[in-house]
């Protein structure tokens, strides 16, 4: 036993003389208060790394029906906003057979731009979606009534945890209201609270929306036009999510002409509402998937 000791013994402190004299011993040295440092800030680095993934790339998706009047303007906006922000950022602007300057306009100021035969800001929208790359997917109008200076506050509330957020008019303002468009959103907006048991939304049609890309690539989308506003809350709905809403003022259209009219798509808009919402609920009572 004795003997087995000694020969073990010094076997290993032969091993440890080569190993002193191995010819990367300086390099090993240097590299030994590295480690240790790595070691030590191993939570830290861990958490860096993690931020650095959570840096998100996101796709603005600015549907146009012959806005050369406003596009311009809008898409300035979105590049000084973009300069402050630490996300990757692209921006595409959908044409739907625009017979003015619009795509024009666009590329120049660097948008991307994407051609979709089929009429309806619905359309226009999924084929944004389609071809954004981001992570995350952004829509507002291009008629200037969305302000991109309030984006970064939108990302920030979806990084809170909500997988959509909607800017709401309730808590900031629109100068784009008159009656009929004031009792049209508030009359939808409650018939959307109850029907989905969503009491928290206090805007559910404003078009400047925020959401992560899965809303978009898990459904099939039906809406052809304005619509597709409630199509996309619903869709956020079905898949678990809490909607958030940041408080976004509406300016005026700055120029051009107004694609909607209250009667026609707020009929629409209702019959949307009820449509998704028996969907949205039977599929929660029966627990069947939605997709
Ligand atoms: N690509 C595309 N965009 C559309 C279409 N219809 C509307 N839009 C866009 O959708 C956005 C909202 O349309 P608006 O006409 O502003 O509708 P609104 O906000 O209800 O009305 P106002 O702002 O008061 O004019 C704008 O950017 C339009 O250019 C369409 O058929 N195709
Ligand atoms: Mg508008």
């Amino acid at each position: 036993m004795c003997e087995k000791q000694h020969r073990i013994i010094p076997d290993l402190f032969v091993r440890e003389q080569k190993a002193e004299q191995h010819p990367y011993q300086k390099k090993n040295k240097l590299n030994a208060p590295h480690g240790r440092w790595i070691a030590q800030n191993f939570i830290k680095i861990l958490s860096a790394l993690c931020r650095v993934k959570k840096r998100h790339f996101v796709s603005i998706i600015i549907p146009a029906k012959d806005e050369e009047d406003t596009i311009g303007q809008l898409l300035d906006d979105c590049n000084a906003t973009i300069k402050g922000m630490p996300e990757k950022v692209e921006i595409i602007v959908v044409d739907n057979n625009c017979v003015d300057k619009t795509a024009a306009i666009a590329k120049k100021k660097g948008a991307r731009v994407v051609f979709e035969k089929k009429a309806g800001k619905g359309h226009a929208l999924v084929a944004g979606f389609a071809a954004a790359k981001g992570d995350v997917l952004a829509m507002m109008d291009a008629d200037y009534s969305h302000r991109p200076e309030d984006l970064p506050a939108f990302i920030k509330k979806l990084d809170e945890g909500y997988g959509l957020v909607v800017g709401s008019r309730m808590t900031g303002g629109s100068d784009e209201y008159d009656v009929v468009r004031y009792i049209g959103n508030h009359g939808l907006t409650t018939a959307y609270r109850v029907l989905f048991w969503q009491f928290k939304t206090t805007d559910a049609l404003n078009g400047f929306k925020v959401f992560t890309r899965d809303v978009f690539d898990t459904f099939t989308y039906h809406s052809s036009n304005f619509e597709i506003e409630i199509e996309i809350l619903s869709n956020a709905l079905k898949l678990g999510y809490t909607i958030g809403e940041v408080s976004s003022h509406e300016r005026e259209r700055a120029g051009g002409k107004m694609k909607s009219f209250a009667p026609v798509h707020g009929t629409k808009f209702l019959w949307k509402i009820i449509q998704e919402s028996c969907k949205y609920q039977f599929g929660r009572l029966f627990r069947r998937s939605y997709t």
